[in-house]
């Protein structure tokens, strides 16, 4: 009986989430009955959860739980698209697949519970289509023209050998990651929180490679160009084209780097030579880097105008018609923190008294100044412990414990703060039409018993 329950609620979850909410919770109600949850309801749910709620006096009314909740790929992919294991050379099954054509694939947050992220962990993220790998590296070519006054053709080779090598562990993350939680939905891919790693990067700071070019007093902003063919396979088209000011170009973390995790840079991460561009959207770390035109204006290439990596200024009505001039580029990312151990769902035995919890935390150009989580549904919280990070840009690894009063379905949450005061919202806000920005606390399904 509860089977039938859990499967059919779990269901409609995927299909129509208010529709499910007013199933279990009854209709939608008023802020006077907020944090309540009536007899029925918490019946209903119980039986489809299949265990008792220990703190369901705290849950928040019109609150769909996380074990029943579906994100990520379930809102549009068909319903087992997520399950299917993601068969790519040298990459771990588990990865989720958001697109094939262009191939983009993300890390379910338990598997992002290793320090440094493994290769094979590594999220990907096309625009275009891959480019066949390189055999002689070093041969490589790379250019730097516009405003600059010694116009720059190096192989990687040569740059290897001109230049100071530096290695940072930093975060790479997708300027759209979290989108998946977005209502109504929004355009792209539907990342839900992995959109990123945090590897060992090795190569030379860009701002040492301008100097060696000269930015003359024009120099204003950056345009990124690789070797990707476009989608279309039309030459005249690029797959991406971002770009960033100087000032950010400059800076001590931002790098063209060859290796990653101490090994040389692989194909499917932009290898013989890649931009890695700390905190701010992923899309500006260029892959298959050839060329970097330095411009006197904001640079125009493809994903620099529109709503592309853009935010609203203003908030606008979600689902909204957007008006271009209310929005600014996307630049340092949001605070978000994530449980990596354990995973979403998992079960521990009958009379577990106390839960473990690991995780990751990171703010785009700021740092991690607390972690905070709930297994109460926020009526408490618990201040994790938090380990150093190796360098500027390096996420922030935590750790906490909680004690569960009794058997039963709890769910963990997990909220960071970034060094600016700037906490993880309860649920997306401020809605684009392409997404961008979304940081909701990260919460997990926890049984005992
Ligand atoms: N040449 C090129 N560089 C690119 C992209 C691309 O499509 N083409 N995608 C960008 C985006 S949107 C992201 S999030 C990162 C992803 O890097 P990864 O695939 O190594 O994880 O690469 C960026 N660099
Ligand atoms: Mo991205």
């Amino acid at each position: 009986m509860a089977r039938r329950i859990e499967r059919s609620l779990q269901e409609l979850y995927q299909d129509d989430h208010e529709r499910a909410d007013a199933v279990i919770f009854g209709r939608v109600p008023d802020s006077s009955r907020r944090g309540f949850l009536g007899g029925t309801g918490l019946a209903t749910m119980g039986a489809a959860i299949g265990a008792a709620i220990p703190f369901s006096r705290n849950m928040p009314a019109g609150f769909a739980p996380a074990a029943l909740a579906q994100g990520g790929a379930a809102k549009d992919a068909p319903k087992d698209a997520k399950r299917q294991p993601f068969n790519f050379p040298g990459k771990d099954p588990g990865l989720s697949i958001l697109g094939e054509k262009p191939l983009v694939a993300e890390t379910p947050e338990h598997l992002l519970n290793d320090d440094t992220t493994p290769l094979a962990k590594f999220f990907i993220r096309n625009n275009g289509q891959i480019p066949e790998a390189v055999k002689d590296a070093d041969s490589w070519k790379f250019a730097i023209d516009g405003e600059i006054n010694n116009k720059l053709a190096l192989t990687l080779g040569e740059l290897k050998k001109r230049f100071q090598p530096v290695t940072f562990r930093m975060v790479l993350e997708c300027g759209g990651n979290g989108r998946a939680s977005f209502e109504p939905t929004a355009r792209g891919n539907q990342w839900t929180n992995g959109g990123v790693g945090c590897a060992e990067w090795t190569g030379v700071r860009l701002a040492d490679v301008l100097r060696a070019a000269g930015l003359n007093e024009r120099a204003k902003y950056t345009g990124h160009y690789g070797a990707d063919p476009h989608l279309s396979g039309d030459a005249s088209r690029e797959a991406l084209s971002r770009g960033m000011p100087v000032q950010k170009a400059m800076e001590e973390h931002t790098m063209l780097v060859w290796a990653m995790n101490g090994e040389p840079l692989p194909n499917i991460h932009g290898g013989p030579l890649r931009l890695m561009v700390p905190g701010w959207p992923g899309s500006l770390s260029h892959k298959w880097l050839s060329r970097i035109w330095i411009r006197d204006r904001e640079h125009d290439g493809q994903g620099m105008t529109g709503t592309s990596y853009r935010v609203a200024i203003r908030p606008m009505v979600p689902g909204g018609k957007a008006d271009d001039s209310n929005f600014r580029i996307l630049e340092s990312m949001p605070v978000r923190g994530i449980i990596t151990n354990p995973e979403n769902g998992a079960r521990l035995p009958a009379g577990s008294r106390a839960l473990a919890l690991r995780g990751a935390a990171w703010a785009g150009d700021s740092g991690i100044s607390r972690v905070d989580v709930s297994v109460d549904y926020g009526a408490t919280w618990i201040q994790a412990s938090l380990e150093r990070p190796r360098n500027l840009y390096d996420w922030t690894r935590w750790s906490a414990a909680a004690s569960l009063p009794l058997d039963g379905y709890y769910e963990a949450w997990v909220r960071a703060t970034d060094n600016e005061g700037r906490m993880q919202p309860h649920v997306a806000g401020n809605w684009n039409p392409q997404g961008y920005g979304a940081n909701p606390m990260h919460r997990i399904a926890v049984l005992v018993g």
